[in-house]
């Protein structure tokens, strides 16, 4: 089976503002040196390596008013909102190699605004460890990486939240979060409220990944623009110890590829995020190296054809 890629833009966005540990400023590099952009290239795709944006500085400091680095987290989303926008005018794939997940929100900010001026429907696959949808008042740590859900849904500060103009950005049945393990308790809260549809690991235990995986992408068509927000932290910590925060019980290399593999089956990814790799928390760049394989399967590498 011949594959139609679009061509792909990376994007490299080296901080971790949003994080508490310091060390996702160093996943753009860590990925480009595991061979992202030759492992495409090899696959037939048109890739170009846009380089990496520059914003501030990570001050380092205790969470203001709930927030930790809020005026810095504005601006590193604000330029990757306008770095992504840019490359989805061009008609190119971006992917946002990361950074911690707080830019999460600039991207798709970004891609929720291009399918509203373009006609299409947006749907959003969140994989990820934790639902990432705490607020100033019930997050435990400060950490805007533990917000960015809430905010694209008009949860949050108002710099934040109407970063693209409008808010709220998507809507919460615009998204579907997958291999959810860790969710604060307040943060339960607001899910149930907001009423996200939540495939946690317990419900992949009990229908299978593949089951999962179907009922995520129901309703995916031709007019539909997915965009893959890939937390590294989704996978489980054995196969990927190079994330901040690592929480056990995640999905196996198996679970990992039949998710890409299903993905790429859909035919409609048209924007990924690539973040939390913390290549100084990793052992050899192994993360990095898993996170390329696992990529190569989102473009349409698999073990067999099969048409
Ligand atoms: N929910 C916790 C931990 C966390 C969220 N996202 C990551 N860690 N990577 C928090 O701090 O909000
Ligand atoms: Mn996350
Ligand atoms: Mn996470």
């Amino acid at each position: 089976m011949t594959r139609i890629n679009p061509p792909v833009s990376l994007i490299g966005a080296p901080t971790d503002v949003g994080a508490g540990h310091r060390g996702a400023r160093l996943g753009p590099e860590a990925l480009r040196i595991a061979g992202l952009g030759e492992a495409l290239a090899k696959r037939g795709v048109d890739v170009a390596d846009r380089g990496n944006l520059d914003g501030p500085r990570n001050p380092w400091q205790k969470p203001v008013a709930g927030y930790r680095h809020l005026p810095e987290v504005v601006e590193w989303n604000r330029l990757v909102m306008e770095a992504i926008t840019a490359e989805l005018r061009e008609g190119r794939l971006p992917i946002l190699l990361g950074g911690d997940h707080c830019l999460g929100l600039g991207s798709i900010t970004a891609v929720a605004r291009h399918c509203r001026e373009s006609g299409k429907q947006l749907r959003v696959l969140w994989l990820d460890a934790h639902a990432d949808f705490n607020t100033s008042q019930v997050t435990p740590s400060g950490n805007v990486h533990g917000m960015p859900v809430a905010c694209l849904c008009g949860l949050g500060p108002q710099a934040l939240t109407h970063l693209g103009g409008d808010a709220p950005a998507i809507r919460p049945d615009q998204i579907r979060q997958i291999g959810i393990r860790s969710v604060d308790e307040g943060e339960k809260r607001l899910v149930k409220e907001y009423g996200l549809d939540v495939y946690d690991m317990r419900y992949i235990d009990e229908v299978g990944m593949k089951g999962a995986m179907e009922e995520a992408l129901e309703g995916v068509d031709e007019n539909t623009h997915l965009h893959v927000s890939f937390d590294v932290d989704f996978l489980d910590p054995s196969i990927a110890p190079g994330v901040g925060t690592t929480v056990p019980g995640g999905p196996n290399y198996r679970e990992a590829q039949l998710v890409m593999e299903m993905i790429a089956d859909s035919g409609r990814m048209g924007s990924l995020d690539i973040v939390e790799l913390n290549p100084v928390l990793d052992k050899r760049n192994r993360t990095a190296r898993l996170a390329v394989d696992l990529v190569e399967s989102l473009f349409g590498k698999s073990t067999l054809m099969r048409d």
